[in-house]
């Protein structure tokens, strides 16, 4: 449930009786007309019954987690959890404080027949009520008017009901049935279930061990994500669409960032106008760095001057409306030309990008991405002569004994994204990195070399730059589809790209 927050009390609200009569009448009646069924709603049915179908006669609970408070009274923008979100097709901000509980069903012959979905929250209050002026959280006068329970169940085509009725539904039976909860979305949900299940006077271990079974639950919510649907694929390609927009208005907007000093500030802000525009926001916080601080892999303080000269390292992802976010790294040069030295460092980076992109394909392993990129990157290094002394590309490649070149490239190259950029994090190495590639997974491949400015370990002329080229990748029956491969990633190509857009060529 949302946290609380502090209330001053100074603040008052009209109470009276004839008040409360008066602010309830006088007003048009309500449109009635159901909301349309979101594009997403066979595609989580769908989902719900592969979960029902692998947590037979269990009650599965499903927290969207509540508002947190940012300061004082001031909430933070809300974002469902990411579990909630996949199995609703909910996104935006709804819906703080809602649970989804997939409630076992019982055949004739007694044993489980699937589950029923009903969401929990809490619908449009009446203007008769306090809540209708005096809620800021949750009243009409303050927030807008929320969905009814019947609205809801058209849009989402489930059952709907009060959240009130929420710690009922969930103790019901608690004697006799299992109970799981994804425990980290919503403490005080969390907390529920843990009150019903030692209703049953159970013993230590037997808490010990449900809390085995929710961490399994929470893991199989996060791997089943792995291989997308197509919605989720057409969600995905709208994200990183709305994304290159945002690059190319950064693009078209890169003198003013230098005109203007703390130029980074400006260019997280033109892109964070694409991404509110065209999104629901940035899938994470943008990364703007320029020159030196392109070598801190997160830096997000995105304080620093843009300068002539300088490369501009853009890691950024616009989240879509439904909550599916791009996550892309373009390097540019500020000035619109690589220097020899940013050119050479470029190209490393290109290759090792466009090996582990051909690395992408079913009956590879994840890990093979990683392995054919970062490989290239150590050939680079050799070649540049700044492996230690003795050290070759066989010796440093080994996992055991070498991995000097990692100083330069500390990160791995890919990821799975969807909902999270990080997406699917709590599956076990065996599903994750281990794992064959299977069409329909979209994943990140992104290398880099990071020479910081006070590496004495290299060249004068490498110190200070940082590169890297991300794009986000579809695994295919054959092999893959780059959906941000449209976006220009050689060096000539980026140079052409910004070219083009200065001169007025935008799309
Ligand atoms: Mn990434």
């Amino acid at each position: 449930m949302s946290e609380k927050q502090r209330q001053a009390e100074h603040r008052s609200k009209p109470h009276t009786a004839q008040f409360r009569d008066f602010v309830a009448q006088g007003w048009a009646d309500r449109d009635q007309t159901p909301p349309e069924r979101i594009a997403a709603a066979d595609a989580t049915a769908r989902r719900r019954a592969e979960v029902s179908a692998a947590f037979p006669g269990e009650r599965l609970v499903i927290p969207a987690g509540g508002l947190k408070v940012r300061s004082n009274d001031t909430d933070y923008v809300f974002r469902p959890h990411t579990a909630f979100a996949y199995l609703t097709g909910l996104g935006g901000d709804r819906e703080p404080d809602a649970v989804l509980v997939l409630e076992p069903l019982t055949g004739d012959d007694g044993e489980p027949a699937g589950h029923e979905a009903v969401l929990f929250f809490r619908p449009l209050a009446g203007r008769d009520t306090e809540e209708f002026f005096g809620d800021s959280r949750y009243g009409e006068f303050w927030v807008g008017a929320r969905p009814t329970l019947a609205d809801v169940e058209a849009e989402l085509g489930l059952t709907a009901r009060h959240v009130d009725e929420l710690p009922d539904a969930v103790a019901k039976d608690a004697g006799s049935i299992d109970l799981r909860v994804v425990a980290d979305a919503d403490v005080d949900v969390r907390a529920l279930v843990e009150r019903a299940r030692s209703a049953q006077g159970q013993t230590d271990e037997r808490t010990e061990k449900q809390r085995e079974l929710d961490a399994e639950f929470a893991r199989q919510l996060s791997t089943m994500r792995m291989v997308k649907d197509e919605h989720e694929i057409g969600e995905m390609r709208r994200a990183v669409e709305a994304t290159a927009h945002g690059f190319e208005a950064v693009v078209a907007d890169l003198p003013e960032a230098v005109r203007r000093g703390r130029g980074e500030r400006w260019v997280e802000g033109v892109f964070g106008l694409y991404a509110r525009h065209e999104g629901n926001g940035v899938g994470y916080d943008s990364i703007a760095a320029s020159g030196d601080h392109a070598n801190t892999l997160h830096w997000i303080k995105n304080t620093g001057d843009v300068k002539e000269g300088d490369l501009l390292l853009l890691d950024a992802g616009v989240e879509v409306d439904s909550l599916y976010t791009a996550d892309i790294t373009r390097t540019l040069p500020v000035s619109g030309r690589f220097s020899p030295a940013q050119r050479k460092v470029y190209d490393a980076v290109f290759a090792a990008q466009e090996a582990g992109i051909a690395a992408v394909r079913p009956g590879n392993k994840f890990s093979d991405v990683h392995a054919a990129a970062i490989r290239v990157i150590a050939e680079h290094l050799y070649d540049w002569g700044l492996l230690p002394d003795g050290i070759d590309v066989e010796q440093t490649l080994d996992s055991e004994t070498g991995q000097y070149h990692r100083r330069w490239m500390v990160h791995g190259t890919s990821h799975h994204l969807g909902l999270d950029v990080h997406d699917c994090a709590l599956a076990r190495a065996e599903d994750y990195k281990d794992a064959e590639l299977l069409p329909g997974m979209i994943l990140t491949v992104e290398p880099g070399l990071y020479f910081k400015a006070d590496d004495l370990l290299v060249p004068q002329e490498l110190r200070g730059i940082g590169v890297r080229i991300e794009d986000d990748v579809l695994v295919t029956e054959d092999g893959c589809d780059n959906l941000s491969g449209f976006m220009p990633r050689s060096s000539d190509d980026v140079e052409a790209w910004i070219a083009g857009i200065w001169s007025g060529d935008r799309s």
